[in-house]
């Protein structure tokens, strides 16, 4: 018996946008995701968090941080990951009682450190990849945010190179790299800022952060982030630099920004095009993005609980591919500033489901549900609930 036509809107949840009126909210649910349910989405995805084996943190007294992990490689069957560690005597203490020993932030007075793996969740840190200079070399007050580039069988290091303790004026530093053969080293350092500042006045004057390194279209894209206008009313967007060889000339896009959003970048290739966790900060906050050209990103998908400075397992990172397969797993960091005396971050491992082609439905949850701890933690101060009595 042919369907009788209805005149609401159907049961059967359309797949392809329906040929009818439709109110502003199902006229996006069509255009602007690749599925109508997220968990059909290829692009949608919940997290799992897994703690990692291996690290030591001095009982998590705030005098060892790991944090901002890069994105991890497999070089010879064994996972790689270079990350910012502070080993100080003290944990951070703030800009005005920084000395050459006792560090201003979290990542001040850091260097570059790796560690290897076999399974992804038990780690063995094999030492320091970036140690910092002598003054005045670049970053002989601390290097950190490290991210990698495997072009033409050389390694390249992109980080953060501090000329002053950060917090000082801002968290102000520019970009410069180290290579090597092997993935073990040992690191040559260039030298010289490969991403500059921008001019006075721009939007990136001061800071390019989190550089971030993929082979698209045959050139290599460097995605950073920087935060303009004056804090506290700040914004973080990430802007793109591109070059046709590691050592530059990086040429900013005229677009830049190209994300309004997102704190620390996560970017992979996916299908045609490039895919984008955009992670705390902005309107866009918890989304994520799919741009076809790596510059003009749109909204694929909106969740929750994502990883913090994300560092995916990424396997076609370098290949110029124009079927990217999307991630499944990566280390992201873990912050604990809730008590000053201890303050530092640790590496954890977050799982989530991002594959092109999609093998399951796990991991595709909309509905999570936390810890009432979690809400709890997230109090109001004394003086806010006092004032609220009033
Ligand atoms: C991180 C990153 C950069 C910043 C600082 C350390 O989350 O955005 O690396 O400089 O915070």
């Amino acid at each position: 018996m042919p369907k009788q036509k209805t005149v609401g809107f159907p049961w059967d949840i359309p797949q392809a946008k329906p040929d009818r009126p439709l109110s502003l909210a199902m006229e996006r649910l069509y255009d602007n995701y690749l599925t109508p349910r997220p968990e059909d989405n290829p692009l949608f995805t919940s997290f799992r968090y897994t703690k990692l084996a291996g690290f030591d943190y001095s009982n998590h007294d705030g005098t060892v941080s790991r944090r901002d992990p890069s994105k991890i490689v497999k070089v010879n069957d064994v996972y790689y990951v270079w990350y910012t560690k502070r080993a100080t005597p003290t944990p951070p203490n703030g800009a005005e009682l920084c000395t050459d020993v006792i560090p201003s932030t979290d990542w001040d007075l850091a260097e570059i450190w790796y560690a290897t793996s076999q399974d992804g969740f038990t780690w063995q840190e094999q030492g320091v990849a970036v140690t910092r200079p002598n003054k005045p070399g670049l970053g002989w007050r601390s290097v950190s945010t490290p991210d990698i580039l495997v072009w033409q069988d050389k390694y390249y290091l992109y980080y953060q190179a501090f000329m002053e303790a950060s917090g000082l004026k801002g968290d102000h530093c520019p970009v410069t790299l180290s290579s090597a053969d092997s993935p073990d080293g040992p690191w040559t350092p260039c030298n010289e800022i490969v991403v500059a500042n921008g001019a006075k006045d721009e939007w990136d004057q001061f800071s390019i952060h989190d550089p971030y390194l993929l082979v698209f279209a045959g050139k290599i894209h460097l995605y950073y982030k920087a935060a303009y206008g004056d804090r506290p009313d700040y914004l973080v967007g990430n802007g793109l630099a591109i070059a046709e060889s590691p050592m530059g000339p990086f040429v900013k896009h005229p677009l830049n920004p190209i994300m309004n959003s997102g704190h620390e970048t996560c970017y992979f290739p996916f299908r045609q095009g490039i895919a984008n966790l955009a992670i705390r900060n902005g309107n866009e906050n918890n989304t994520i993005q799919y741009s076809p050209d790596g510059v003009n990103f749109s909204l694929a998908s909106v969740t929750s609980l994502m990883p913090t400075a994300a560092g995916p397992y990424i396997p076609d990172a370098f290949s110029d591919t124009n079927d990217g397969a999307g991630i499944s797993w990566g280390l992201s960091h873990f912050s604990d500033k809730q008590d000053p005396t201890s303050k530092h971050s640790f590496l954890g491992r977050f799982d989530c489901n991002l594959l092109a082609n999609k093998q399951s439905n796990e991991l595709k949850e909309t509905d999570i549900v936390h810890n009432p701890e979690v809400y709890f933690a997230q109090s109001l101060s004394p003086e806010q609930i006092q004032a609220r009595q009033k």
